[in-house]
């Protein structure tokens, strides 16, 4: 089934008013390219015009446009050091952005909202694969512990009002992502676009070995975005339940192996330096999909065929360049 079919929908998308916080992001901007495959009317503001942690800009701006679903993929998002570095900003933008849109989508009727949630919300040490009713059996990866606790609350704060007021407010939970639109910031990004850029910057300028982060031991799932974008759609027509789904690919890779493979994608015969004063973070979070999986609905993007679109997506702007004259 694809996202664009209303067949036996629970929530059929003709004609609904659909609204994607954060539709600039990659994960929103991801929904907007499916939500465009089907007939309804996509609502979208950007940041300049509504700051998602002001509570009554939020209020008067949903009274005015009255949306019948919402996704809220609106996040301050980052990598590793990005998150261990700024954990008041995740905390408070996070936990604003989540208490602002769940709590007015409820005061104004919104019949479905899908929040997005990430695989870092589970204990660091969570047996593996990691199930839903794993979420708050253990500590979390401390790097990420910010982001995490905003994200709980979110998600909590969605399960609080459907089971209280009878709406249709869930949680979707993705593993890693990656895709177009990504952000390349060296320091902020995440190991993907990462290691994208630093690869691509060493081929170019021919330097012997790129820098990796950590040991290269932990492993990783990664989701192309397209096929999140995708199961987000399918799950908010179809999902006839309100509880928190894992949606991954069943498949993990160590980020000394990733390397290896953005090495050959990219073309890089070089090798690479394992900088262990940065942190590796949880060792590994595989997502167990069953209760997703008797849905019906497959991720399609294989991780070297996505990197390879990405990669040549990347390209294709004009940032791919940068940093090369530097080195
Ligand atoms: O993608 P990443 O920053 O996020 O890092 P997390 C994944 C792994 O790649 C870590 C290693 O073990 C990093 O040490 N790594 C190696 C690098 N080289 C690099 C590099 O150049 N840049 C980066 N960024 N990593 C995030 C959470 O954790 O995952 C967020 O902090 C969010 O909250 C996100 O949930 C999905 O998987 O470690």
């Amino acid at each position: 089934m694809t996202a664009s079919s209303d067949d036996g929908a629970a929530f059929p998308l003709d004609g609904r008013r659909i609204w994607v916080a954060g539709h600039t992001g990659m994960v929103g901007s991801a929904v907007c390219r499916r939500l465009a495959l089907s007939r309804c009317l996509l609502l979208t503001a950007t940041h300049a015009e509504l700051d998602l942690r002001r509570q009554l800009d939020v209020e008067q701006w949903m009274a005015h446009h009255r949306p019948d679903a919402i996704v809220v993929a609106a996040a301050t998002v980052g990598g590793i050091l990005a998150n261990a570095s700024h954990p008041a900003r995740f905390l408070y933008d996070n936990l604003m952005i989540a208490a602002n849109v769940i709590h007015t989508a409820d005061e104004i009727g919104v019949q479905r909202l899908v929040f997005l949630g990430s695989s870092c919300v589970y204990p660091r040490l969570a047996p593996q694969p990691m199930r839903e009713d794993y979420l708050l059996t253990g500590p979390l990866e401390e790097t990420n512990a910010a982001y995490a606790v905003a994200k709980i609350a979110g998600l909590k704060y969605a399960e609080a009002i459907s089971a209280e007021k009878g709406r249709h407010f869930f949680t979707v939970m993705p593993p890693n992502l990656y895709g177009p639109g990504d952000n390349y910031d060296p320091q902020s990004s995440h190991v993907i676009p990462a290691l994208m850029r630093k690869i691509h910057v060493a081929r170019l300028s021919g330097a012997p070995r790129v820098e990796i982060w950590g040991t290269g031991a932990p492993l990783r799932e990664f989701m192309h975005v397209d096929d999140l974008a995708d199961a987000v759609v399918f799950l908010l027509q179809h999902y006839r339940a309100t509880e928190l789904i894992n949606v991954g690919t069943g498949r993990e890779i160590s980020i000394r192996d990733l390397a290896r493979l953005l090495a050959e994608v990219i073309g890089y015969d070089g090798a690479f330096a394992f900088d262990s004063s940065k942190p590796d973070g949880t060792p590994r979070k595989l997502l167990d999909c069953s209760r997703f999986a008797p849905l019906g609905w497959r991720p399609s993007i294989g991780l070297r065929e996505g990197l390879t679109a990405t990669y040549r997506d990347w390209c294709l702007r004009s940032d791919a360049g940068v940093g090369v004259g530097v080195l």
